[in-house]
């Protein structure tokens, strides 16, 4: 027989093959029953009342009727995909995680993206942080990174996470907004928690309306901690960074996707697996030794700190690629169970009251989520490492134990199972000495709460600074209570002057100087000796926090819309659709409407969509594509508006427009015809390879944000 070595991909497989397919099936009960009639209900004659007895429609009404699990409290909008993790470098120095330390390991994983405040069915555009949790099925057990695409947090201490979420979820008395942190409730909180100003700030800039799941960074958030074989202790912060780089969305876009496809990121995450453009992310980890703890000008345990690059590099060691779509969404993304406390030897929590916080939390909401303890047994939750202990029974248990014995110590089982020995995988708590009084207080070093806000404000580029303090005046105009606009206007202050000004103009307030930073203070310090408004960062700019430093050489799975009609010119719409797919992107084509496309010789091509039903914020890019027919049917009067509005808008969205050769009719029905500024992204050409290559540069480029002001005033 051959002797082929099982790998984790297979266990995984098995554990997770609970699969069915139903073809060339009979229909049966769920006990398996075959069924003669699925139509109608059992009666008393045709026209009569229906029985009690008829025990095929009350199993099938009775499932229906429990087909929902309650949503998740938060991030209860996600999608997900299975993948692989591969270490590129070794890590074995610093940790004995086996899944870290053999260059060249596979781990299979399951990560799930999300939103944080909307419900189930809302928009995946939302202004709003990403969850970005990672299930890694090692040998040793279960490793989840539970993390955001934000690399700090709202609060410093798991006390106010109900507080938080209360405040940014629908206000209780009308259940108004939905996904949405542009309320009274929300700014009232954050007016009043100046910790939360540093996740403000990343909260309003274009992070929070990623482009797609697979342009956004992964962060831990929390300083964990790394253990060596000798014990050693290293802190960690950990980073995922997207090889397609870090892109966004307008605002005005993002509202308008999730009018037109509010599956938006779902749609893209799984077309581009089914497609075979399979995500990927380098796994970074920045790593402090213990003993450099206290080297840092902000506490290593405060979740609402960044530990900058600049003075401890992220190490990039391995790659995360995501390359198979969930068979089913229920059983696999919707019961998927994420936990910070799912260790492996080799990784330990730090002290963070935020991390400790969520070590109570996700068990006890997957006891509400999923009605059972053994919400381990569902097999998108399973461990490869085969489970052995006493553990016993409860409902929906799946696994028989064979023989009598469920206790330990026991002589009648031989002692199994048995503690396992350090050396043998045998998890064990770091030894770390504690000694200290037992306070319900926050450290005095985590009291700055606006330096790294400053550094982060900083950092960014001229345009994204524009974006964060528009979303700011978008979000607090919502706000009916002027008192909590100037209250937040009263913190940006202590961040930036001018940002502070510019928005205290737009709502109406003054900048008024706020007594003191209230909320996280302890109870019985004096408050004006911990203010920190007048602190400033040690680290004045940081590169890696502005999204203007990404990668930006790839078109890889862009999505390139093709404007044609009749008569569009075959040879030209070719050439560049082979040169945009042979370097990854996508083409799409939209047509008058969506009867194929009879071009200028015998080929047809089918159209994706027809323009009257699509908006042109679904693409990265547009070609208007060339052929003198073509360009007077799209110039006819009744499509003559829309085809100029959809590019417009492209226009407005600073996007990248090709037009080909002779398709001035058409440039000249757009505003792109009053421009009196020099645009890089917009390409007009007489057909050869310089204009087409400049196309892909402005297309790997993502936006040209630069420019949004010009453009937006033609408009
Ligand atoms: Fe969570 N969080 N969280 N959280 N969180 C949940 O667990 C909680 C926090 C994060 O795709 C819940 O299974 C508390 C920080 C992600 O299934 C719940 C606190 C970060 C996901 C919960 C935090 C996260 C969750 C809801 C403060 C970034 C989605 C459903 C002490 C590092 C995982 C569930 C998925 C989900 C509690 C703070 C990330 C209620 C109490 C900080 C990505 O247990």
């Amino acid at each position: 027989m051959e002797n082929k070595e099982v790998t984790n991909n297979d266990k995984i497989d098995q554990l997770q093959d609970h699969t069915t397919d139903n073809s060339n099936e009979k229909l049966t009960t769920n006990q398996g029953l075959k069924i003669n009639n699925n139509q109608d209900s059992l009666k008393t004659d045709e026209r009569g009342a229906t029985l009690l007895e008829d025990f095929i429609l009350r199993e099938k009404i009775t499932h229906f009727d429990h087909e929902r699990i309650p949503e998740r409290i938060v991030h209860a909008r996600g999608s997900g995909a299975h993948g692989v993790f591969k270490l590129n470098k070794s890590l074995a120095k610093y940790t004995k995680a086996k899944f870290l330390n053999e260059v060249g390991k596979e781990t299979p994983v399951f990560v799930r993206f999300s939103t944080v405040a909307g419900s189930a069915g809302s928009t995946d555009l939302a202004r709003d942080v990403r969850g970005f949790a990672v299930k890694f099925y090692t040998d040793e057990g279960n490793y989840d990174l539970v993390g955001n695409n934000i690399p700090v947090f709202f609060i410093q201490d798991a006390m106010k996470f109900p507080d938080l979420v209360h405040a940014v979820k629908p206000e209780p008395d009308n259940a108004i907004p939905q996904a949405a942190s542009a309320h009274d409730t929300f700014w009232d909180f954050i007016s009043l928690m100046p910790e939360s100003m540093h996740m403000i700030m990343w909260a309003m800039s274009d992070r929070a309306i990623p482009r797609s799941y697979r342009m956004m960074e992964g962060f831990g958030v929390h300083s964990f901690k790394f253990i060596n074989s000798e014990g050693a202790v290293h802190f960690v912060k950990f980073h995922f960074k997207p090889k397609l780089g870090v892109h966004s969305v307008a605002w005005t876009e993002a509202q308008k996707i999730s009018g037109t496809d509010p599956d938006f990121h779902r749609r893209d995450l799984w077309e581009s697996i089914e497609k075979g453009a399979f995500p990927e992310w380098d796994f970074g980890v920045q790593i402090i030794p213990e003993e450099n703890e206290h080297d840092f000008d902000f506490d290593l345990l405060d979740p609402t700190k960044i530990v900058p690059e600049e003075l401890v590099p992220v190490q990039l060691v391995g790659t995360l690629t995501l390359n198979r779509n969930p068979d089913n969404f229920f059983a696999e993304t919707e019961q998927v169970a994420f936990h910070p406390g799912h260790l492996v030897p080799g990784i330990d929590f730090s002290n963070d009251p935020l991390l400790q916080g969520r070590l109570f939390s996700y068990t006890d909401t997957q006891l509400s989520r999923l009605g059972s303890p053994n919400f381990h047994e569902i097999p998108i939750n399973r461990s490869v490492n085969t489970v052995h202990n006493n553990q016993r029974d409860g409902h929906m248990r799946q696994q028989i134990v064979k023989g009598k014995v469920s206790y330990e110590p026991n002589s009648i089982g031989g002692g199994c199972p048995f503690q396992a020995m350090m050396k043998d995988g045998g998890f064990a708590s770091h030894n770390e000495r504690v000694d200290g009084h037992k306070v319900r207080a926050r450290s005095e070093s985590f009291v700055d709460h606006y330096s790294q806000a400053k550094l982060f404000f900083n950092s960014q580029s001229t345009p994204e600074k524009e974006h964060l303090q528009n979303a700011l005046i978008f979000e607090l105009s919502k706000v009916t209570i002027p008192e909590i606009r100037e209250r937040v206007v009263g913190q940006l202050n202590f961040i930036n002057k001018e940002l502070a000004a510019n928005v205290a103009e737009k709502l109406g307030v003054e900048v008024k100087k706020l007594d003191k930073p209230n909320g996280s203070i302890p109870a019985d310090a004096d408050p004006s000796s911990l203010q920190s408004e007048e602190r400033e960062p040690s680290t004045k700019f940081s590169e890696a926090l502005s999204m203007e430093n990404t990668v930006k050489d790839t078109i890889e799975s862009r999505i390139i819309g093709f404007v044609m009609a009749n008569g569009v010119n075959t040879q030209a719409v070719k050439s560049l659709k082979s040169k945009l797919e042979s370097k990854g992107a996508v083409v799409q084509i939209i047509g008058t409407s969506v009867a194929p496309v009879n071009a200028d010789d015998q080929t047809t091509f089918v159209p994706d969509h027809s323009i009257s039903s699509v908006a042109s914020v679904s693409f990265d890019a547009l070609y208007i594509c060339p052929g003198e027919k073509s360009v007077e049917q799209l110039t006819k009067p009744d499509i003559k508006p829309i085809v100029a509005e959809f590019i417009n808008e492209a226009y407005k969205h600073c996007k990248a427009i090709y037009f080909g050769k002779d398709t001035d009719e058409i440039y000249k029905v757009t505003n792109i015809a009053k421009k009196t500024h020099k645009d890089r992204a917009i390409i007009q050409t007489s057909g050869d390879n310089s204009s087409d290559e400049q196309f892909i540069s402005a297309v790997a480029a993502h936006r040209v944000w630069d420019l949004e002001k010009d453009r937006n005033s033609m408009a």
